[in-house]
């Protein structure tokens, strides 16, 4: 049967090459996807098609590009390759599009993800020209079913002047019924609270709306999403998430914890689906989510019986983790819920619900800021995404990451962070293979010697320590955070001059 039962939207089909005719140089052009799920599968690619020919010809052709977040090769990569984006926000992972932006070529706005779609609406970004959605269907009234993910889409469909429609079969027809669109944001002063006093409590619609005489273009696709493998979990991912749930054990003893602990919130990358995995062998029962992305390791805990149910915004999974839900969707019914990103990282629910954050970060310092996101000070690898949202808001917070990254060649613990994510003022518990830091509570010197103590690399730690003690020797008045200025980025230094840190 068709997905598109809307009659008035249904006469409206027409090849992705006549839908991006639509889009020109300079628009600002908003597309659904959210970490490899939900993006539109065959519009960018004519975008890039129609950016080669319009260089080609010797006439520039660019657009600003804004999503939900990460999306896949068919969308930023194709895009990135044709040279086609001249901006992008608010995140990304693909490695043409990190390229581009490494090289100058395209700007960069690397937002929390809570903040994208309110300040699109807020007009901070200027007019939006054209949205670009990949939906699972349309129904006979023009209502949206979306698919794997909602992110932005709600926001990307209500500002922008065109909207062009992705309707994709691969997704199940039977996502009907697993979204939650909120639709009662207001500008400040009139806004309202939120009422979502449980993760899976209903506060929208289960569909988005578009405006029918907006919709210039429909495009049908069969098309999978990115879904990419995880890493098996290797003996230092497995020591991190140990060292993690042993934490959470100890919180619950000492009555600071319930024993079905509070809403999980799992951040992207290897390490943080190791840790679903060493919850999926432990103790704990009854568990929740209030996340952004539901990889592998949380499915696990779903079909294990430890997770009773997940609140988030898209799924991220492996190939064959995609194709057994796929299959068994109706399964999930009721025990999954996807939200826009502004609702599912909003900080007042996170707040409220007190959610347990576990990210990853690339280094952190010997007092507790953390790098989430650039190497060596300069290079961005995907950007701050959703962790600064949870991170800040959290009820307890992990920043979890091998203690050396390169072979050894660099420690991801560091006299100073080469870039900034998360304040000291934020970050409160950092787990590497070598143990747990929990830094709550702590001054910035007794942070440092249990960073130090609990968290570097054996090579490291005594260097590290040898810097501490001559900053607190050689600062007398200054032993609040005490740094010795022309040392504290050297060890990057070393690194970009040596090779090895
Ligand atoms: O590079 O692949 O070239 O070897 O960084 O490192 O150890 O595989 O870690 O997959 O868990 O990702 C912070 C990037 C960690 C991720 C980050 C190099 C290392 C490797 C990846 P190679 P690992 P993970 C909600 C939460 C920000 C967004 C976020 C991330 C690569 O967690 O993007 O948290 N976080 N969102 O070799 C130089 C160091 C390094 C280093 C590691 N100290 N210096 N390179 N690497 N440490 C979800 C969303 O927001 C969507």
């Amino acid at each position: 049967m068709s997905r598109i039962t809307c009659p008035d939207l249904s006469s409206r089909v027409v090849t992705a090459d006549k839908a991006a005719v639509h889009i020109g140089h300079g628009d600002r052009v908003a597309m659904s996807g959210f970490t490899g799920s939900g993006y539109p599968k065959s519009v960018p690619g004519a975008i890039a098609e129609q950016a080669r020919r319009e260089h080609d010809e010797g006439r520039d052709f660019g657009i600003e590009l804004w999503t939900g977040a990460s999306t896949a090769p068919e969308l930023d990569g194709v895009l990135a390759e044709a040279g086609a984006v001249s901006k992008r926000l608010p995140f990304q992972s693909d490695p043409a599009m990190r390229k581009s932006i490494n090289a100058g070529d395209t700007e960069y706005v690397d937002t929390h993800l809570s903040h994208s779609a309110q300040q699109a609406w807020f007009g901070f970004y200027g007019n939006l020209d054209v949205a670009v959605v990949e939906v699972a269907a349309i129904l006979p009234n023009g209502l949206l079913v979306p698919g794997s993910s909602v992110g932005n889409s709600k926001t990307w469909l209500d500002l922008a002047d065109k909207v062009i429609l992705e309707v994709n079969s691969w997704h199940p027809r039977s996502y009907e019924g697993f979204h939650d669109v909120y639709y009662g944001t207001r500008r400040p002063p009139e806004r309202l609270p939120i009422q979502l006093l449980e993760p899976m409590q209903r506060i929208g619609d289960p569909y988005l709306r578009v405006d029918p005489s907006k919709v210039v273009a429909v495009v049908e696709t069969n098309a999978p999403d990115r879904n990419l493998p995880f890493k098996a979990a290797d003996e230092d991912s497995k020591a991190i998430a140990s060292h993690l749930v042993d934490f959470l054990r100890h919180e619950i003893t000492a009555h600071r914890l319930p024993p079905e602990l509070l809403p999980l919130q799992s951040g992207v990358g290897n390490v943080a689906n190791a840790v679903m995995g060493n919850l999926a062998d432990s103790e704990f029962e009854g568990l929740t989510a209030y996340t952004e992305v539901i990889q592998d390791g949380m499915l696990d805990l779903i079909d294990n019986g430890k997770l009773a149910s997940v609140s988030a915004t898209a799924f991220s999974l492996s190939a064959e983790r995609a194709a057994d839900f796929n299959e068994n969707i109706e399964s999930y019914k009721g025990r999954i819920l996807l939200r826009t990103q502004e609702m599912s990282n909003h900080p007042e629910a996170i707040r409220r619900l007190g959610v347990i954050a576990i990210n990853g970060m690339v280094e952190a310092d010997i007092y507790g800021n953390v790098n989430s996101t650039h190497v060596m000070g300069s290079s961005i690898i995907n950007g701050i995404g959703g962790s600064g949202d949870f991170a800040r808001n959290a009820y307890l917070n992990f920043f979890v990451s091998n203690s050396v990254a390169k072979d050894g060649a660099i420690s991801s613990i560091v006299p100073f962070a080469s870039h900034i994510d998360h304040t000291e003022h934020d970050t409160q518990i950092l787990v590497t293979e070598q143990g747990l830091a929990d830094l709550r509570g702590l001054s910035p010197v007794a942070r440092a010697r249990k960073i130090i103590a609990n968290c570097a690399h054996p090579d490291y730690r005594d260097r590290l320590g040898d810097y501490l003690d001559r900053a607190i020797a050689e600062n007398p008045n200054g032993r609040h955070t005490p740094h010795l200025l022309g040392e504290a980025l050297s060890w990057h230094g070393n690194f970009q001059a040596n090779g090895s840190m």
